[in-house]
């Protein structure tokens, strides 16, 4: 496959307001390729879009991954798509305990859809937001990708439609290559601390800037993996072989974590230094459902992309503290501005 790197290419985003979806966005921008953006606003935020929202080569829709000609009408309307990153979900694993019907159309079904009209249309990378919740209940770490099956016992419908959505599009080995990037826990600016199951960094940083307590949900000493959101853009890029020089092209599953466990005790009392608040922690019952560890082997990334990753914590909490004291996020913003839209 020729390589992208050097040459401007033009690439679908879907999750662009998101969390993620933003910052990858960003950086697509930033190494001169053309953008679409897609988002309809379900937990994406108008105003992750507005730092790029106005740029030249990038554009957006208000659109739905569920709607069948999304991606037809897309590349009518823009020419067609060299790589596409799918990175629009329902992200709540709760909401999916509730919702298991609607999670499995959204995750599952419309990305198989969306990797079968990329594949037919042309594309040459398809680029899929994983998740560590493909691994379900596990004793042994580090995880590695084949750790996963369908024996798996997964904890939510989020976990099972991610691994069948992930299975679907590492399959496609052909002239259009899937990758699905199991990520652990993200963390980073633009994080929405808001909701009740926001990431748990997202939380503990707002807490600690508006000098309330730390909420930990038991003990304490379960730990996670948490990765910084310019790593896993970097894997992104890597992915659809934007920014390597890969011998072989890659495509396949890969963990994109920081390979470390942090436990949720050390990370709050960290927080707690790094914002110059005393240590104020309050103990509450445990979260059901709750996982007691998880930590990624990323050997297979960095085997096949040549990632690693390169944001350690501290570093990370700092840029992200920073963030929240500079720049409160916006709750309950209004849809996004009509000039940004469909352009
Ligand atoms: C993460 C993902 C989820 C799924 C899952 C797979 C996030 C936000 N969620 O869930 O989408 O992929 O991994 O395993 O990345 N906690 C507290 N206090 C708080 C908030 C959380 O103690 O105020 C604890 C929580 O009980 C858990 C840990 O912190 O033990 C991490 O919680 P989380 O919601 O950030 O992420 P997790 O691992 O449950």
């Amino acid at each position: 496959m020729e390589k992208s790197e050097g040459r401007s290419i033009r690439c679908l985003v879907t999750g662009a307001a998101g969390f993620v979806g933003s910052h990858l966005c960003e950086r697509l921008l930033t190494l001169g390729h053309a953008v679409v953006g897609v988002d309809n606003f379900f937990s994406g935020r108008p105003e992750n879009l507005e730092p790029f929202g106005t740029h030249p080569r990038f554009f957006f829709h208000e659109r739905s991954i569920t709607e069948p000609l999304l991606l037809r009408d897309l590349s009518a309307a823009h020419g067609p798509f060299d790589a596409v990153f799918h990175l629009a979900a329902i992200v709540s694993v709760p909401y999916s305990l509730d919702h298991p019907e609607e999670t499995h159309q959204v995750n599952y079904v419309a990305t198989v859809h969306l990797v079968n009209e990329a594949e037919k249309l042309g594309a040459r990378s398809f680029v899929f937001a994983g998740s560590a919740a493909e691994y379900g209940t596990q004793e042994r770490m580090p995880l590695r990708e084949p750790d996963a099956g369908s024996w798996t016992l997964w904890l939510s419908p989020y976990g099972e439609a991610k691994y069948r959505a992930s299975a679907a599009v590492a399959s496609r080995r052909g002239a259009l290559r899937g990758v699905s990037l199991r990520c652990f826990n993200i963390y980073g600016p633009r994080q929405d601390p808001s909701s009740p199951y926001s990431g748990v960094i997202s939380r503990f940083v707002d807490m600690a800037v508006a000098g309330r307590p730390l909420t930990i949900f038991g003990d304490g000493l379960q730990t996670r993996d948490f990765v910084f959101v310019d790593d896993v853009v970097e894997a992104y890029c890597r992915a659809a072989l934007l920014e390597n020089d890969a011998e072989s092209p890659p495509c396949g599953i890969y963990n994109v974590g920081s390979g470390r466990p942090t436990s949720i005790l050390d990370l709050a009392r960290l927080i707690c230094r790094l914002t110059g608040r005393p240590e104020s922690i309050t103990f509450c019952p445990e979260r059901p459902g709750d996982i007691r560890h998880s930590t990624a082997s990323v050997e297979a990334a960095q085997r096949d992309l040549g990632w690693a990753p390169r944001v350690g914590l501290e570093v990370g909490l700092k840029r992200t503290i920073q963030w929240m004291q500079g720049e409160k996020p916006i709750r309950g913003a209004k849809p996004v501005p009509m000039s940004m839209e469909s352009r």
